[in-house]
């Protein structure tokens, strides 16, 4: 009895050729209700995020580098939402729409799409032409404009066009920053301050081991490795603080290397560094004078950098040469 009431299962479900003509015209509705539904939400979902999340994107729009790091972001995520709506409504629909039904045949998928030339064409021309725009667009915005605020090494592919270029050293040490100002006699400081409205390069190098320059709300961030000049470019647009942070594992203090910049207007900057300089002048005459690099030596942090000519002396940064006073 039962075996015959298999059979006749088995029977009803091969001997309805209805069933097996259907699904061609099927699957071609399937595909548009799934575009439907995909571009329907992606036109919804897209801009809500562009307009409501878009503005509020770290690290905000201080400079022109930040502003543009914001901007490719926002590209990406546009480009992504229709990628990801397109998955879970693929997911959603499969589910609900291509389950098995209780007690019935298991749903074919495979084999339908198998030998679908629209459906692998359409795949493959929209993942190459996705991947190779991203590709072109990714390598633009890291030339275009101003190197992305990221170290570009000593030769920059991008300068700037601007005839007023404030150059500003940055020197990474364990474990602190300090910023040379070479248009303003050398003078060292650790303070960062920047003038609004100018084009910015920051030669980024080091004393010791590997740090890295992460202004981040100015959007730049750049390698320091000692004998590097490494240079990055940014235009500051807003008044206020920033924050600086080593963002390279060097050390013990690593994480207390940090410090706050400030943007402000040139007036202001003008007076400060003119300002810092007279103030600073005794000391700067002890600085070695400026250049792109220094070398570093075995004494580390407070190496040999610094002059040799005043106490303490270092047994280890004279490397046995007669002291001066001491024959
Ligand atoms: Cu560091």
């Amino acid at each position: 009895m039962s075996v015959a009431a298999e059979g006749g299962a088995v029977s009803e479900g091969s001997g309805a050729p209805q069933g097996t003509d259907e699904p061609p015209r099927k699957e071609a509705s399937h595909g548009w209700r799934l575009f439907a539904i995909w571009l329907v939400l992606s036109a919804i979902v897209d801009p809500l995020y562009y307009i409501f999340a878009g503005p509020h994107i770290p690290p905000g729009r201080m400079s022109s580098t930040a502003g543009g790091a914001v901007f490719d972001f926002n590209i990406l995520i546009v480009l992504a939402i229709p990628v990801m709506i397109g998955v879970w409504v693929y997911m959603a629909y499969a589910i609900i729409q291509w389950r098995a039904s209780k007690g019935g045949p298991e749903p074919e998928g495979g084999p339908l799409a198998a030998n679908n030339f629209k459906i692998q064409t359409s795949w493959i021309t929209i993942t190459t032409v996705l991947v190779l725009f991203l590709a072109g667009f990714g390598t633009y915005e890291l030339v275009q404009p101003e190197g992305a605020g990221g170290g570009q090494g000593p030769n920059p592919i991008w300068t700037p066009t601007s005839n007023t270029v404030l150059p500003i050293q940055v020197i990474g040490q364990q474990w602190k920053f300090t910023y040379r100002y070479p248009t303003f006699g050398g003078f060292e400081t650790t303070q960062l301050v920047v003038p609004q409205g100018v084009s910015i390069a920051f030669h980024v190098t080091s004393l010791d081991v590997i740090h890295d320059f992460w202004a981040y709300q100015l959007g730049v961030k750049a390698d320091a490795n000692p004998n590097q000049d490494n240079v990055a470019f940014t235009t500051p647009y807003q008044l206020g603080s920033f924050v600086v942070r080593c963002d390279e594992l060097c050390g013990i203090w690593h994480g207390a290397m940090y410090n706050n910049g400030a943007v402000v207007t040139k007036d202001q900057f003008e007076v400060w560094a003119q300002t810092t300089e007279k103030a600073l002048a005794a000391n700067t005459k002890l600085l070695p004078p400026f250049a792109y690099t220094y070398t570093p030596d075995a004494n580390g942090a407070d190496g040999g950098y610094y002059p040799d000519n005043v106490d303490p002396y270092s047994k280890v940064e004279t490397y046995g040469a007669t002291q001066p006073g001491s024959g």
